[in-house]
């Protein structure tokens, strides 16, 4: 039986003055019912048209229908670390990945490619021994995809765990929590490429989602989303994990 649920998908971009290489500015994945294809759009579009990283001036929202069920999926745990700079932010990030079986020249490479892509609108796939990068998406990156976390669940969550029920927050755990469910994945270390937020994290099933509030200098422009995965075969069926199988994030304090 196919869903009534639909995947919203949004990027824009920015096209720099001088050569044809576009600046990403945001992007979004949402899932919503048919009723509220109109309002979930127009958030999308907000989102695009308010962004700190500047004025877009390509805007792409696409609908599609999801065929397949949608599965449910607890929110991963939640703990906020604070660093005092940014260089002990990054070491702790750095101790926590060690910490899952996270090499520590994987880390090292991994964070010398994300270096050299500074129009990624997407996360690199990198393997947790060696930091070879494994997807061949190049600048573009994989999007996870295909996933969202009701508004009202996540404010009683939010209320419960003493955390402000901001946006960034909430997309944040619910790809995080999405990526970190396959077994393939061994942690994920993301913080964002908005010139004005400085909080990042490292997460992975058994860690959780762990909060640093300092991975990155305000103004820089500079984000990270590196995927850690132990998989040497069905690299191609993961992606499609990732892009592809819908997760709505549902908290229950019925525990
Ligand atoms: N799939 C894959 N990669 C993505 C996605 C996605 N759906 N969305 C963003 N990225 C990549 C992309 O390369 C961006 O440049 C980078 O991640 C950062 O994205 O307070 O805001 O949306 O607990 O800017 C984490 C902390 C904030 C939140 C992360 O990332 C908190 C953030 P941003
Ligand atoms: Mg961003």
């Amino acid at each position: 039986m196919t869903s009534h649920f639909y995947s919203i998908r949004m990027r824009a971009s920015q096209n720099k003055a001088n050569n044809s290489e576009q600046k990403h500015i945001s992007g979004g994945e949402r899932i919503c019912d048919y009723t509220e294809l109109r309002s979930t759009a127009d958030q999308l579009l907000e989102k695009a048209m308010t962004h700190s990283r500047g004025r877009p001036d390509f805007i792409q929202i696409k609908l599609d229908l999801i065929e397949q069920t949608i599965q449910s999926l607890p929110p991963l745990p939640i703990k906020t670390n604070k660093a005092l700079s940014v260089i002990e932010g990054r070491q702790l990030a750095k101790d926590l990945l060690i910490s899952q079986g996270i090499t520590e020249a994987a880390i090292e490479k991994a964070l010398t490619i994300i270096q050299l892509l500074p129009a990624l609108r997407g996360a690199i796939i990198v393997d947790r021994y060696s930091g070879e990068r494994l997807d061949s998406s190049g600048q573009r990156g994989i999007r996870v995809s295909r996933m969202d976390w009701k508004q009202p669940n996540f404010n009683d969550w939010s209320i419960d765990h003493f955390v402000p029920a901001n946006t960034r927050l909430k997309e944040a755990l619910t790809l995080t929590t999405k990526v970190c469910r396959h077994h393939h994945t061994v942690a994920e270390l993301c913080w964002s490429d908005d010139p004005d937020y400085q909080t990042g994290y490292v997460a992975s099933m058994k860690l959780g989602y762990q909060r640093i509030n300092n991975m990155k200098e305000l103004g820089k422009e500079d984000g990270c989303r590196i995927i850690f995965v132990d998989c040497e075969t069905n690299l191609s069926s993961y992606i499609n994990y990732l892009e592809k199988e819908p997760i709505f994030i549902q908290w229950s304090d019925l525990k």
